[in-house]
C-alpha cells in the first residue's frame, strides 16, 4: 500500500501532505463519479439538547452533535477565496451526528513526549524505509527523515510543491527542522511530522480516537451555519487575524501579520464558539476517512433525500485522489500555517485535504476526540 510513498525524492511524499492545488495532474485514470456542482443550500446547525457529562475529560470540550449542513460552495468569487473550486466539497448535505468530546488544542510536543516516555513509541519519521517498500530507491535514500518547508529565496510557479519542499533526513517531531534542529522550549507547539499511524497510536494509548470527517467539521463550525471560516465570513475580524496561516507573498515572502511566520504555540489564537483553537490553520489534522473526492455525493445518494447519519467515509480500497491514483489516503482538515489566500486556502472551514498514510511533514498534526460518556440517569 505505501509502496511509492516515501520516493525518496520526496515527491509522492511531499504532494500527499500538501494542498490539492499543488498537486500535478494525473494521467492515469480519470476521476470515477463526477463532482458536479450543485445548487448548496446550508440549512442553520440544530445541536443536540443532551445534557453535557460531567466531568470534563482534561482538555477536552463538549460538541453537541446533532444536524447540520456539511461541505462548502465554490469559494472563488469571494474575496479573499482563493483560486480553487472544492469540488470535492460538495454537494452540501446534511449531516446527523451524537455528541462527542474534542481536544481543545491539537496535540502538543509536550503531550506527544508523555506518549512517547511511556510506550517507547517510535514514529514513521524515525523508521528506516524498507527497500521493498521504495523499489528503486538507493541505499542512501532509506534512511530515516521526513519532509520540511523549505522556501525559495524568490518568487516561484505554484505549479510544482517540489519547489519548496524537500525531503531532511533525520527530520521527525523531535527535529522538526532537521537532525540540527531541536523542539526545547516548545513544549506548546503542535507536534510535527505525524503519520496517520502515529496520531493513531496516540490516540489509543490516550483511551481516544481520530475524529470523523463530519465529526472534525460539526466542531470546527462551533455551531455556525455556512460560514466560510470557523469564526464568520471575514478573513479577519476588526483587522485581527484569527488563524496561523500565511500572509505576504507565498512561498518565498512571508509578512508575518498573523504574529508567526511558522508554527504557533497552541491557542495562539481565538477559540471559534466551541471553545476549540486552531481548527484553522496552525497545522493540518487526520481525520479517519478515507478520502475520495465524490465521498459527499456518495453518502447523499445512499441516504436518498433524507440526512446522512455519522458518515464514516469509504473503505480503503475504494479511497480515491485523482491527482495520485493508486494510493488509498485519509482526510486532512484545517490547512495549515502555509495556507494563504493565494494558494491552498484550506483553513476555509468547509473544505477538504488528503495524505497518504505514511506521510508526516512540518505542518501536519492532529487531535484526538472521545466518544460521550453516558449520561447518569
Ligand atoms: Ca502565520
Ligand atoms: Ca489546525
Amino acid at each position: 500500500m505505501i509502496k511509492s510513498l516515501r520516493q525518496l525524492a520526496g515527491c509522492v511524499l511531499i504532494f500527499a501532505c500538501l494542498c490539492a492545488s499543488a498537486q500535478p495532474a494525473f494521467l492515469a485514470r480519470k476521476p470515477s463519479a463526477t463532482v458536479a456542482p450543485v445548487a448548496d443550500r446550508f440549512l442553520p446547525t440544530v445541536p443536540t439538547t443532551t445534557p453535557v457529562p460531567k466531568p470534563a475529560p482534561s482538555g477536552m470540550v463538549w460538541i453537541p452533535g446533532g444536524e447540520f449542513s456539511m461541505g462548502c460552495t465554490d469559494p472563488r468569487a469571494d474575496l479573499c477565496g482563493g483560486n480553487e473550486p472544492m469540488d470535492d466539497a460538495r454537494p452540501v448535505h446534511r449531516v446527523a451526528l451524537a455528541p462527542f468530546w474534542m481536544d481543545r488544542t491539537e496535540v502538543t510536543n509536550a503531550e506527544f513526549a508523555r506518549f512517547v516516555a511511556a510506550t517507547g513509541f517510535i514514529t514513521f519519521a524515525e523508521r528506516k524505509p524498507r527497500a521493498e517498500d521504495y523499489p528503486g530507491a538507493t541505499p542512501d535514500q532509506l534512511v530515516p527523515g521526513s519532509v520540511v518547508f523549505s522556501p525559495p529565496r524568490e518568487a516561484v510557479p505554484l505549479d510544482n510543491a517540489l519547489r519548496w519542499w524537500r525531503y531532511v533526513p533525520g527530520a521527525d517531531w523531535r527535529h522538526p527542522s532537521g537532525p540540527n534542529s531541536t523542539i526545547v522550549g516548545h513544549d506548546q507547539d503542535p507536534v510535527l511530522h505525524i503519520a496517520y499511524v502515529d496520531a493513531a497510536a496516540y490516540a489509543a494509548w490516550a483511551g481516544k480516537r481520530l475524529p470523523t470527517e463530519a465529526e472534525w467539521e460539526f466542531a470546527a463550525r462551533g455551531g455556525l451555519t455556512g460560514a466560510r471560516y470557523t469564526w464568520g465570513d471575514e478573513l479577519t475580524v476588526n483587522g485581527r487575524w484569527m488563524a496561523n496561516i500565511w500572509e505576504g507573498a507565498f512561498p518565498h515572502k512571508n509578512s508575518e501579520d498573523d504574529g508567526f511566520i511558522g508554527i504557533a504555540p497552541v491557542a495562539s489564537f481565538p477559540a471559534n464558539a466551541y471553545g476549540l483553537h486552531d481548527m484553522a490553520g496552525n497545522v493540518w489534522e487526520w481525520c479517519s476517512d478515507w478520502y475520495r473526492p465524490d465521498g459527499y455525493a456518495r453518502d447523499q445518494s445512499a441516504a436518498g433525500s433524507g440526512v446522512v447519519r455519522d458518515p464514516r467515509g469509504p473503505a480503503e480500497s475504494e479511497s480515491f485522489d485523482p491527482q495520485e491514483p493508486g494510493m488509498p489516503k485519509r482526510v486532512q482538515r484545517g490547512g495549515s500555517y502555509l495556507c494563504t489566500d493565494q494558494y491552498c486556502t484550506r483553513y476555509m472551514v468547509g473544505t477538504r485535504g488528503k495524505g497518504a498514510v505514511d506521510t508526516g511533514s512540518n505542518h501536519v498534526g492532529f487531535r484526538c476526540v472521545r466518544d460521550a460518556s453516558p449520561v447518569a440517569p
